[in-house]
């Protein structure tokens, strides 16, 4: 089954919507299975940005992910790459539509509350950069066959 990093940005930690985030993925259907509160030191900042490294804004993107912890999730579930990435709405929370969470949440580019990843070759490069392989769990739930 598709996996999925998803991780609550600093601001997004900061403005208790951690609660509210992990909510809308548990009732789109999605489940859950890595998640934890960390913080992301410069070397792992660098190397999850690292597609980034030559663009203007890299050197506050690694200052912002570093500044305060994150909440870095594994989710899984059928197109949750893709779906993921519709319900976070558009990069500049400016653009995003409502009823996205950066549509919702966000003002600014620089602070814009989640990441999520873009393919599944980043969704791999990313969990396995952020979780150990016994940190995200294979498991069943009931509610399944009812989603
Ligand atoms: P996304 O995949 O939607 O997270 O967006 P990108 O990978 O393009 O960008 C990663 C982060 O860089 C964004 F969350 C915000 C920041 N960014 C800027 O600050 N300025 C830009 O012009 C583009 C991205």
């Amino acid at each position: 089954m598709e996996r999925t990093f998803l991780m609550v940005k600093p601001d997004g930690v900061q403005r208790n919507l951690v609660g509210e985030i992990v909510s809308r993925f548990e009732k789109k259907g999605f489940k859950l299975v890595g998640a934890k509160l960390m913080s992301v030191d410069r070397a792992l900042a660098e190397n999850h940005y690292a597609e980034h490294k030559e663009r203007p804004f890299f050197g506050d993107l690694v200052e912002f992910i570093t500044s305060s912890p994150v909440f870095a999730m594994v989710w899984e579930g059928e197109g949750v790459i893709a779906t993921a990435r519709k319900m976070m709405g558009s990069t500049n929370p400016a653009d995003a539509a409502p009823g996205t969470i950066r549509g919702d949440y966000g003002v600014q580019m620089s602070q814009n509350i989640i990441h999520g990843s873009d393919s599944p070759e980043s969704a791999k490069r990313e969990i396995n950069l952020f979780f150990s392989q016994d940190e995200a769990l294979t498991y069943e739930k009931a509610v399944e066959r009812w989603v």
